[in-house]
């Protein structure tokens, strides 16, 4: 079986980060591209937190400096959650030394024409995926985009409105009248997979710069978590849409015509099914959270047991 080849468009973001070492600890994906969007904090912040990455994992993927804010509306960020340098402090790599990077334009073109990619997983705001798909469209005819974002339930910014849908509405409204392949991995059932204290004793992760970052992360998580909801538990939003694109059969979706509310006010961000949309998303309802959380569990701690080059 050869391995699907994916990009990913990410603003880390502590579970962006989770993402990204999932992604990579996954046989059953090539990481072919990384882009990277303003929306857990700053595009500066997000930014270095990939090239950190990249930097911990040894991994030689392109990564491509995307939007600084959203295509319309007013500009928020989760600084409150995630810290104003988007990872809580959490220990990642030295400083990376490959600075200017290039547009993420420029690598997700390159994901999409030459590296063909088949999916490109999305785990922030969809800023830099909207305007590639109102320049050149064509460019998405033989990829589907997964999508971390939106919620026909409660949200986490407002009642009606999950965080990556608030950051920039009209690009979600953009990739939904496009016509551009969808899988919306969305709060409906991410908000339903975790890691608890219980699991992250289990796991024991070893005393590697690696572990020290998938560990850190988790642990910042469940503390941002606790302020925010009373819970200590570190959501897996963002590897929910990675697991998507390699394995859906952990999730049920449904096809659904929805509608993004683009505009300021209480219903900002907000999705809804709309019988009048004309295109069909395939949308994640239910989730078998247990195993998906068993999945990225052992995927990670064994990640991360890999003594890197880096420290
Ligand atoms: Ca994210």
């Amino acid at each position: 079986m050869s391995a699907l080849r994916v990009h990913i468009d990410t603003d880390p973001g502590l579970d962006d980060l989770l993402a990204l070492a999932f992604a990579l600890a996954s046989p059953e994906l090539s990481v072919e591209g990384i882009t990277t969007v303003a929306g857990n904090a700053s595009i500066a912040a997000v930014t270095e937190n990939a090239l950190r990455f990249m930097t911990l994992a040894g991994a030689q993927i392109p990564v491509g400096a995307g939007a600084d804010g959203p295509l319309a509306l007013t500009r928020i960020d989760a600084a409150s959650f995630h810290g104003a340098d988007g990872r809580r402090g959490v220990p990642i790599a030295d400083p990376p030394s490959r600075t200017p990077v290039e547009s993420a334009r420029d690598v997700l073109r390159r994901s999409l024409e030459a590296r063909r990619v088949e999916r490109v997983i999305a785990l922030g705001p969809l800023t830099n995926i909207a305007a590639r798909v109102t320049d050149e469209p064509d460019l998405f005819a033989d990829t589907q985009l997964v999508w971390m974002g939106g919620t026909l339930g409660r949200g986490n910014v407002t009642r009606a409105a999950e965080f990556n849908a608030f950051a920039d509405p009209r690009a979600v409204r953009v990739v939904l009248e496009s016509g551009v392949r969808l899988r919306v991995v969305g709060l409906d059932v991410t908000a339903r997979v975790a890691v608890r204290a219980g699991h992250l004793e289990a796991a024991g992760f070893a005393a590697t710069p690696r572990a020290r970052m998938v560990d850190g992360a988790l642990r910042a998580l469940f503390c941002a978590e606790r302020a925010f909801s009373g819970e200590p538990a570190a959501y897996l939003h963002d590897p929910c849409a990675v697991a998507a694109a390699f394995a859906p059969d952990l999730f049920e979706f449904a096809p659904l015509r929805l509608h993004a509310c683009d505009e300021e006010g209480s219903e900002r961000g907000r999705l809804r099914v709309d019988a009048a949309a004309r295109h069909v998303a395939s949308y994640a309802v239910a989730a078998r959270e247990a195993e998906l959380t068993a999945l990225f569990l052992k995927r990670v701690t064994e990640w991360a047991s890999f003594v890197s080059v880096a420290s």
